[in-house]
């Protein structure tokens, strides 16, 4: 098999605004970054996704970027950025950088010029129409709510914006659009980074003509169908020629929409294209009738049947990425387990074990390898985060969602749970800054820190330590096939890996239920690999404890001559 580094890598992502701040200003910054990352060389990861970090207005925090080659100001300066990236090489880690290019800020130069005429030379780097009997140009919804149009006085038109007002989307037909993308890629490739995670990636590449969507029953606009587009394998393919094949890169397509047979494309083997993509399939089971607004949750059939899937049908044609939480996920231990005091610890190293016994690179979100949790927000006022903000506005005074509902599910879905501040210790603030923090610190930080849990041998984060230790130990976990077993089960998921001889047993209980397991008999003799319970004994049929997890190791002496 076709071993690579960023196949056998562990990747945590920073989300830089609410990781470090160093200068007291309330905000997270890159020498914050910098400070901090004796912290993630203990935790043994290899490679740092950091979010974006260019100059922006911060409509969409930072995923609105008005100029590509200039660090924002609240996080630093570029000699803080050299800085950083050389720490991080120093100990021997790699630097990927959050690439958004599907969009701009609309405070761009590029913008700025492309709405001052119908001729300017910069008009058609963007996605301009005109209305159509006085409304927008089609009717897709913006994923920040309202239209995906908004109408520009100066010219009489219509700028697309998938995503907020003041991100319009860079038109990707324009050869000129792809050649300046390149060449501020190849620009900090040659600064010394190891790759890039691509925002939205799928959606740039548009419908020609750009139809109206499907308007589901009730809905005030249509989702966008712009997944996975006509030309988007050809943009990439070209991204690969001029960019990407130049260096050792690391990359990685956030891909909205993507099914497998795409993501075959997107990340097939052959290099052509992108080493992996993220699919959402798994962060979207629970969603309901207005998308992620509910109090819905994933029901563990599904979400084994979604997985399973990605394992097996990707196995050989591309590689997987597997994560649970991000900056645009509510937290992992909350959503997909329980964060109840006297659940919150086992449950999150059960969960981190069902992810990162699978076959792909495993993603770790700052402050997940802690166990932190959801926030409990009390209005809208506590929130940050545009599309949690506009998502209330907009459906509660349509009347679709009552305020205490939406606030209930703002507590369990937005995205602003993933990005209160990172907890380092229980000191003011949870040692993130001596400032006013720029979002609430979740109260739960004097109990949920780095400072505690690297103290404790039995913390969540000497647990994902253990983890991530024996991916680097055990060839088995990067390269085993995987098999589900007890696909009916709605209380277990059970799989294992197998390499030749080596093969894995790996039984989660998603329930704070004890429950029986009938281990098969070949496992029986097996080593306890790793579990989030103090088991000594493996018997036949086993009782496990609530939310307990359990890798059992063997070496199948009859595998060694036929390869499974
Ligand atoms: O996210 C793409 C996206 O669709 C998100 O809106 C996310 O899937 C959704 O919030 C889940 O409910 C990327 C970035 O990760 C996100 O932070 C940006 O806001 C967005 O693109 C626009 O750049």
């Amino acid at each position: 098999m076709n071993k690579t580094w960023w196949k056998e890598a562990v990747v945590y992502q920073i989300y830089p605004r609410s990781f470090m701040d160093s200068d007291g200003d309330g905000v997270g910054d890159l020498r914050g970054i910098t400070s901090r990352l004796d912290y993630l060389k203990e935790l043994g990861v290899d490679v740092i996704w950091l979010s974006p970090v260019y100059q922006s207005p911060n409509d969409d925090n930072g995923y609105d970027i008005s100029d590509y080659q200039a660090i924002m100001e609240e996080f630093g300066t570029m000699e803080d950025f050299d800085e950083m990236l050389a720490a991080i090489h120093e100990r021997g880690m790699k630097l990927v950088m959050d690439l958004v290019v599907n969009h701009t800020s609309d405070e761009h130069a590029w913008f700025v010029e492309s709405r001052k005429s119908k001729d300017n030379p910069y008009r058609d780097y963007y996605m301009w129409r005109e209305g159509k009997d006085g409304k927008e140009p089609n009717n897709w919804g913006s994923c920040f709510s309202g239209s995906a149009w908004e109408y520009d006085q100066t010219t009489d038109m219509y700028y697309l914006h998938l995503f907020s007002k003041k991100q319009p989307d860079l038109n990707w037909d324009n050869p000129k659009v792809r050649a300046e993308v390149f060449s501020m890629m190849n620009w900090w490739c040659e600064k010394g980074i190891d790759g890039f995670r691509m925002d939205v990636i799928s959606l740039i590449s548009k419908e020609p003509g750009l139809p109206d969507g499907v308007m589901a029953p009730g809905a005030l606009y249509a989702g966008c169908p712009c997944a996975n587009g006509p030309r988007v394998h050809e943009y990439l393919q070209e991204m690969n020629r001029e960019v990407l094949s130049r260096f050792d890169l690391m990359t990685v397509g956030e891909c909205a929409g993507v099914t497998i047979d795409e993501a075959k494309k997107y990340a097939s083997l052959d290099g052509r294209e992108l080493n992996m993509v993220f699919q959402f399939e798994h962060v979207e089971l629970d969603n309901g009738d207005f998308g992620k607004w509910t109090d819905r949750r994933v029901s563990l059939k599904d979400f084994k049947e979604t997985m399973s899937r990605w394992q097996t049908e990707l196995a050989g044609a591309a590689w997987n990425s597997l994560f649970l939480g991000n900056h645009d996920q509510p937290r992992s231990v909350s959503r997909f387990g329980c964060d109840a005091p006297e659940y919150r610890e086992v449950c999150a190293k059960m969960l981190a074990t069902c992810l990162h016994m699978m076959q792909g690179t495993p993603y770790v979100y700052q402050g997940e390898e802690l166990g932190m949790t959801n926030c409990p927000f009390e209005t809208v006022a506590d929130l940050r985060d545009i599309e949690s903000i506009n998502a209330y506005a907009e459906l509660t005074e349509a009347g679709k969602i009552a305020p205490e509902d939406m606030m209930r599910f703002l507590r369990m879905r937005s995205r602003d749970n993933a990005r209160t501040p990172m907890q380092w210790d229980d000191s003011e603030n949870a040692g993130f800054t001596k400032g006013i923090p720029w979002i609430m610190v979740n109260p739960n930080y004097v109990d949920i820190n780095a400072g505690q849990e690297r103290r404790d041998p039995d913390s969540v984060f000497s647990y994902y330590k253990k983890l991530i230790a024996l991916r680097k130990q055990e060839k088995v976990i990067v390269y085993g096939s995987y098999r589900l077993l007890e696909p009916e089960r709605e209380d277990l998921y059970v799989y294992t890996r197998t390499l030749d001889a080596e093969k894995l047993l790996v039984v989660c209980n998603f329930t704070k239920e004890e429950t029986q397991y009938h281990i098969p008999e070949a496992y029986r003799a097996g080593t306890v690999l790793i579990g989030n319970r103090d088991r000594k004994r493996l018997e036949g049929e086993m009782r496990l404890q609530p939310y307990e997890a359990l890798v059992i190791k063997i070496i199948d002496e009859s595998a060694k001559e036929t390869h499974e």
